[in-house]
């Protein structure tokens, strides 16, 4: 089964929008395989963000990213990565449509609340940088059979 990596990125944690957010991947019928807070060291902040080592915001991305807590996940389900995006909504929350979670809680491009995969490939090495083989569960929760035909 497909699997993507989801951060609640410092503002999200701070406004208080953590449960709203998990809120929504579950309403929407994925499966939370994996969940952790965490403080992120400038390392793994630079190394998750390392395709934009070269833009001019890649120092603010990192020191906000570095700058209060997060929450980190993993989530399943057929379409999950391409899925969350849609839920999460374009980065710059003002052009997000509503019923996305930027959309309806974010008005600046560097506070946009959220972090999600952009593709298969991009989420299995985030799952892997993010997360060890330990701390992710494998399991099949029994409301699919009423999610999946
Ligand atoms: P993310 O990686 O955080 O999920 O966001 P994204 O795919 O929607 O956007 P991406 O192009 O990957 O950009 C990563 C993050 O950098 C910040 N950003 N700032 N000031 C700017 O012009 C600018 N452009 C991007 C955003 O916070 C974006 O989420
Ligand atoms: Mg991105």
């Amino acid at each position: 089964m497909e699997r993507t990596f989801i951060m609640i990125k410092p503002d999200g944690v701070q406004r208080g929008l953590v449960g709203e957010i998990i809120g929504r991947f579950e309403a929407k019928g994925f499966t939370l395989v994996g969940l952790k807070s965490l403080s992120v060291s400038r390392e793994l902040a630079e190394e998750h963000y390392d395709v934009h080592k070269e833009r001019p915001f890649f120092g603010g991305l990192v020191d906000f990213i570095c700058s209060s807590p997060v929450v980190a996940m993993v989530w399943e389900g057929d379409g999950v990565v391409a899925s969350a995006r849609k839920l999460i909504g374009a980065t710059n929350p003002l052009s997000a449509e509503p019923g996305t979670i930027r959309g309806d809680f974010g008005v600046s491009v560097g506070l946009n609340l959220i972090h999600g995969s952009d593709a298969i490939e991009t989420a299995q090495k985030e799952i892997n940088l993010w997360f060890s083989e330990k701390e992710l569960l494998s399991w099949e929760p029994t409301v699919n059979a009423w999610l999946y035909e």
